[in-house]
């Protein structure tokens, strides 16, 4: 099997990529270790940036997020039972967030890929990418049964935290960067309406909570048409922060919504709606960077090369960021000869990389309280976002983080 570019894992990075090559008539296959339920199916990020947002648009990509997503103007931060908003248009110049859950970006991309684009293949596990520093590099698979190689000019790897691109970078040209916190988030989601509209961040003594919201499962009229959604009719995702190694079980339903209430509680009589509880999952929670994110004619490409901790909603971003430029560049390489973008590849992320790396980490320690924290500790977090509430500037930082960083 040959192509022009050989993609390792069919994640939001894989799938835009893709996307990408395809409109720019570049052909690309897909190789994906997960059945394709699976893919459409995993729990995770539900904050598109703004930029993420033009991505999906100019792609063609995003008339289903554009009906189904919920623009979000600002967000809310809670502490000390206050609540304070963060309005983003008014502090950015106009930029906002949608949220649309990264499920629903996966389903939209696989659509368009098996209609219209190159072999998306799944249950295709790459075993090894060989020949990186060729002019012919190659990735092993095993799909039905079979071992075949995957000849291509380039080898992107969007395969993330666990895959095999990363692997293939010989230890003594990489460097890890790498930080755990000693603790997780317990998500839920939940058959309730959201109990506010926007997103709440809220720092407790009890440890950091969460309020999102999800689309409903089920969103189509009889006549087969999708109505533009209310934000009554989501349902609720929230997290708490909890120690390491916690197993999702050992807490009950009610516990889960006490914790929240208790943690979300405001003096202003605010009130917390419970509903069934669907889903319980705990997730660790990480910053690391792989550097750097090119060797040869192999490069890495979201989760494969960074992971921050999801408080700054930034993953996904970051994933759609790096493949946007890697498509940029191959296309720049094939139009005028000249690699200088794609030997820029490494350094160009990285860039953008570390200011959401900076970001996440600033977004985690102002929220959550570490179990060896101490009363200084405490006051420093709370002197942070009673920072964020009085100065401009402390806000702006926050709203331009949140929205995203400029793509180039
Ligand atoms: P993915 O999504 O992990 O996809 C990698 C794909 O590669 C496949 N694969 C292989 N395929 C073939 N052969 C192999 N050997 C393979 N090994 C692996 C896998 O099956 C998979 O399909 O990586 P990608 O595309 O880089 O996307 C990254 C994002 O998924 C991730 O950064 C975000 O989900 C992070 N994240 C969030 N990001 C945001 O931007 N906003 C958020 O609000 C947000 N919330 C979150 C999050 C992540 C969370 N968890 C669970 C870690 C909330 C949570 C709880
Ligand atoms: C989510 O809805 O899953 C979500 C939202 C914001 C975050 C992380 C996760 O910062």
């Amino acid at each position: 099997m040959r192509t022009t570019v050989g993609i390792i894992g069919a994640g939001p990075a894989g799938l835009l990529l893709a996307r990408l090559l395809h409109n720019a008539g570049i052909d690309s296959v897909v190789l994906e270790s997960r059945d394709r339920a699976y893919v459409e199916q995993r729990q995770r990020a539900g904050i598109l940036e703004q930029g993420t947002v033009d991505v999906l648009r100019a792609a063609g990509a995003a008339e289903r997020m554009d009906r189904e997503g919920l623009p979000h103007d600002g967000i809310e931060l809670r502490f000390d039972k206050r609540r304070h908003r963060v309005d983003f248009p008014a502090l950015t110049g106009g930029r906002s967030v949608m949220v649309y859950a990264q499920t629903e970006v996966c389903k939209d991309l696989i659509a368009i890929q098996l209609a219209e684009g190159g072999p998306l293949l799944f249950e295709a596990q790459a075993l090894a990418v060989e020949g990186a520093e060729t002019e012919r590099p190659g990735v092993r698979f095993r799909h039905e049964g079979r071992e075949d190689v995957l000849e291509c000019d380039y080898v992107v790897a969007c395969d993330g935290s666990w895959g095999v691109g990363r692997k293939a970078v010989p230890a003594d040209v990489s460097q890890v960067f790498e930080r755990t916190y000693p603790f997780g988030w317990l998500g839920i989601l939940a058959d309730v309406a959201p109990s506010h509209d926007e997103l709440v961040y809220a720092r407790h003594d009890r440890g950091f909570a969460l309020l999102s919201m999800r689309p409903p499962v089920s969103r189509r009229h009889p006549s087969g048409e999708v109505a533009s959604l209310p934000v009554s009719s989501y349902i609720t995702r929230a997290y708490l922060q909890v120690p390491d190694a916690t197993d999702a079980d050992d807490w009950s339903d009610e516990e889960i919504w006490d914790e929240l209430d208790r943690r979300l509680e405001t003096s202003d009589g605010w009130r917390l709606e419970r509903g069934v509880i669907t889903s319980k999952s705990v997730t660790p929670m990480r910053s690391y960077v792989q550097e750097p994110m090119r060797h040869g004619r192999l490069f890495l490409a979201g989760d494969a090369a960074h992971i921050v901790p999801p408080t700054g909603a930034k993953g996904l971003n970051l994933a759609v960021g790096d493949v946007v430029t890697f498509a940029r560049a191959l296309t720049h390489r094939l139009e005028t000869g000249s690699t200088e973008r794609l030997d820029a590849y490494s350094q160009t992320c990285l860039r953008r990389v570390w200011q959401a790396e900076r970001f996440s980490y600033a977004m985690t320690t102002m929220l959550h309280r570490a179990p060896d924290a101490t009363p200084f500790d405490d006051r420093i977090q709370l002197a942070r976002l009673d920072r964020i509430t009085a100065s401009h500037a402390a806000g702006t930082d926050l709203a331009e983080g949140y929205t995203g960083f400029p793509l180039d």
